[in-house]
């Protein structure tokens, strides 16, 4: 899409996501592409300016309510893939329109690097250094508790929504510079080792009891009929993915 139309400005695309979020329940957070670049291993960096805008996108609580019931609804029939991952990918595509055909790439969770094993980007790390969510890895432990060989999995804790959140990706706008502007700090909810150590251990070795997610006090969580929907393994979500259509009508 050709970017003639698009305002070069920063200010008016983070008034356009402000917006958005109010209607789908997705957060997009700052980051110029350089602050993630300085922190991953070659492999991962992206080959833009390090000064191109950059927003991470956080799916909230509401995210499944606002954004992707209403998808469902509307869709007669799902295509072969995912229909959280389509609906995302479709409402992220719909911000270009908003956005006076600014050229925008998005950068989605689930991508791989062509046919390697490598993802297109690593959200933890991007919303680390955005300041939206602070990213635990077993290096933040002053003493750290487990074995050398055992693979201890970082996981990021959102000060409002605690674990009840997923990062969903990054929207680069590859021509859209920012000069130098201050670097947010993520805010650190986990005062202790004790803390940091019981939030890793539940994500590495319980994640399917939702436990991490609640290592702190939380404004709000998933909706029962949402947890049903994740806990559910994905060949298996059509029927709730139905019975989602056959109640339309509390929905719409
Ligand atoms: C592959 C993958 C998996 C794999 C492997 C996990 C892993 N971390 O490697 C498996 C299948 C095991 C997995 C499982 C789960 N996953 Co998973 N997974 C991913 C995925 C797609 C890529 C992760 C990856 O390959 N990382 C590669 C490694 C090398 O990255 P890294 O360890 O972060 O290393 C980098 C940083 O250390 C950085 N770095 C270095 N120094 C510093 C310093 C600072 C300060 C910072 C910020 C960074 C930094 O540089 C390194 C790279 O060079 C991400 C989505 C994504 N695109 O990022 C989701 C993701 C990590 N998974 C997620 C979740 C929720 C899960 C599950 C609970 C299942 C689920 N989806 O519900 C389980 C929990 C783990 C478990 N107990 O099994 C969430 C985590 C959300 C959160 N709150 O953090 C993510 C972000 C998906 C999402 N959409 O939200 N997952």
């Amino acid at each position: 899409m050709s970017s003639a139309g698009c305002v070069k400005n920063i200010e008016k695309i983070k008034m356009v996501l402000e917006e958005d979020y109010h209607a789908s329940g997705l957060n997009y957070h700052f980051l110029k592409v350089g602050w993630y670049n300085e922190k991953v291993t070659k492999p991962f960096r992206l080959n833009y300016d390090p000064n191109a805008a950059a927003f991470v996108v956080i799916s909230s609580p509401e995210m499944f309510e606002k954004t992707f019931i209403p998808f469902l609804l509307k869709r007669h029939c799902i295509g072969e893939g995912d229909p959280l991952d389509e609906s995302l990918a479709n409402h992220l595509k719909s911000l270009e329109h908003k956005l006076d055909g600014c050229h925008l790439e998005i950068l989605q969770d689930y991508q791989m690097q062509g046919n390697t094993r490598k993802p297109r980007i690593l959200v933890q790390t991007a919303g680390h250094v955005s300041g939206a969510v602070y990213f635990y890895q077993r290096k933040d432990l002053a003493v750290d508790p487990w074995p050398v060989d055992k693979r201890i999995y970082g996981v990021c804790l959102h000060p409002r929504y605690g674990g009840w959140f997923a990062l969903r990706g990054v929207i680069v706008f590859p021509d859209v510079l920012v000069g130098d502007v201050p670097r947010p700090t993520p805010v650190d909810t986990l005062v202790s080792d004790e803390k940091k150590k019981e939030l890793l251990e539940k994500y590495n070795f319980n994640w399917e009891d939702w436990s991490f997610r609640d290592v702190i006090p939380v404004e709000s969580r998933y909706s029962e009929l949402q947890k049903q929907y994740f806990s559910t393994v994905p060949a298996e979500r059509t029927s709730i993915v139905e019975r989602i259509r056959s109640s339309c009508a509390k929905y719409s």
